[in-house]
């Protein structure tokens, strides 16, 4: 596939606010970026900084050979490329998706003679642009896509390739921020029983990142079981304990008044894991628990 633009040339659309902090990497950097927005107004900023704005979506695409969508959903992605020549264009969505829905987008997009690669942001969009935030994007899907624009794409953030799977990147996103949410679930509970007494939530807050810290081993342990099938070697904190604690905590919310609806699905899981076999399953740790998951 031939792009005839020059390496540091690129259209984007989307100006929402990680397109808008995208856009900013870019002409910092001194790329020659050609954008459009379904709104006009808010590409208004970026053409004083020196971006050239299309007055279509079709005239930005036709504008370069690397294109990048930064859309609101999967469906504002379809709806705005539907129809527009994607011929010899090397296609980046960087649209938060599913896994499906970015292998749909990458035979579409194929279909239509354009390479595809996905990408999942890992970032906030103040964090685009600043190296020392740690935000990073995945890409995955075409891997001679990703090779002839990684200087480009790693200006506004890090690049991490994870396969040719277009995929890969949705679903390494999406795990992510999956453990974010359990993670944020636990810390509002711990909040919630605390709120109202005579405990400063500025008081709980080094003692919750703390223990979060401590805890965080929890997530090479699962990996080395998962791995091993062995959930029963070097166990610290046995299932059966840990079940018979529920009680305990589950009495605690109800003491304090606090729904218990956050952690909950959590301790239900250990306990089915540990009633299914309590001989064969006592005796590991809660990370045999996610098999259950799996439907
Ligand atoms: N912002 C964040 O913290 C997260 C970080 C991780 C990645 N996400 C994903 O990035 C995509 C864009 O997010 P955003 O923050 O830029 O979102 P908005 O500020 O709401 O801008 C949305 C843009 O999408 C345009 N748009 C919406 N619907 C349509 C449509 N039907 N046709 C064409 N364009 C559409 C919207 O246009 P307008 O409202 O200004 O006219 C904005 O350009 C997203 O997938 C996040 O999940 C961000």
């Amino acid at each position: 596939m031939t792009d005839t633009t020059p390496r540091n040339s690129l259209t984007l659309l989307g100006l929402g606010d990680m397109g808008t902090a995208l856009a900013r990497t870019w002409l910092a950097a001194g790329h020659s970026l050609t954008v459009w927005n379904r709104t006009p107004a808010k590409a208004g900023p970026l053409a004083a900084e020196g971006a050239v704005v299309a007055p279509t979506a079709a005239a930005a695409v036709a504008a370069n050979g690397l294109v990048v969508t930064c859309l609101l959903d999967d469906a504002s992605v379809r709806s705005t490329l539907d129809g527009i020549d994607l011929t010899g264009k090397d296609l980046v969505d960087l649209t938060t998706g599913t896994p499906a829905e970015a292998r749909a987008r990458a035979a579409w997009a194929e279909a239509r003679g354009a390479r595809y690669t996905d990408g999942g942001i890992m970032a906030t969009p103040t964090m685009i642009g600043v190296p020392e935030a740690g935000g990073y994007v995945f890409y995955s899907g075409s891997r001679a896509l990703f090779d002839t624009h990684r200087a480009t794409l790693e200006v506004p953030a890090g690049a991490r390739f994870v396969g040719e799977d277009p995929g890969h990147a949705a679903l390494h996103d999406v795990a992510l921020l999956s453990a974010m949410y359990g993670l944020f679930a636990g810390i509002s509970h711990a909040y919630a029983l605390t709120e109202g007494e005579d405990i400063a939530p500025k008081e709980l807050a080094p003692l919750l990142s703390e223990w979060l810290g401590a805890m965080g081993f929890f997530v090479g342990n699962a990996a080395e079981r998962l791995t091993s099938r062995d959930f029963t070697t070097g166990v610290v904190s046995n299932l059966a304990m840990q079940v018979a604690a529920t009680g305990t905590l589950l009495r605690t919310a109800e003491e304090q008044g606090v729904s218990a609806e956050l952690i909950s699905p959590y301790l239900d899981l250990m306990r089915r894991r540990l009633t299914a076999d309590p001989a064969a399953h006592g005796g590991e740790d809660t990370a045999g628990a996610l098999l259950l998951l799996k439907k």
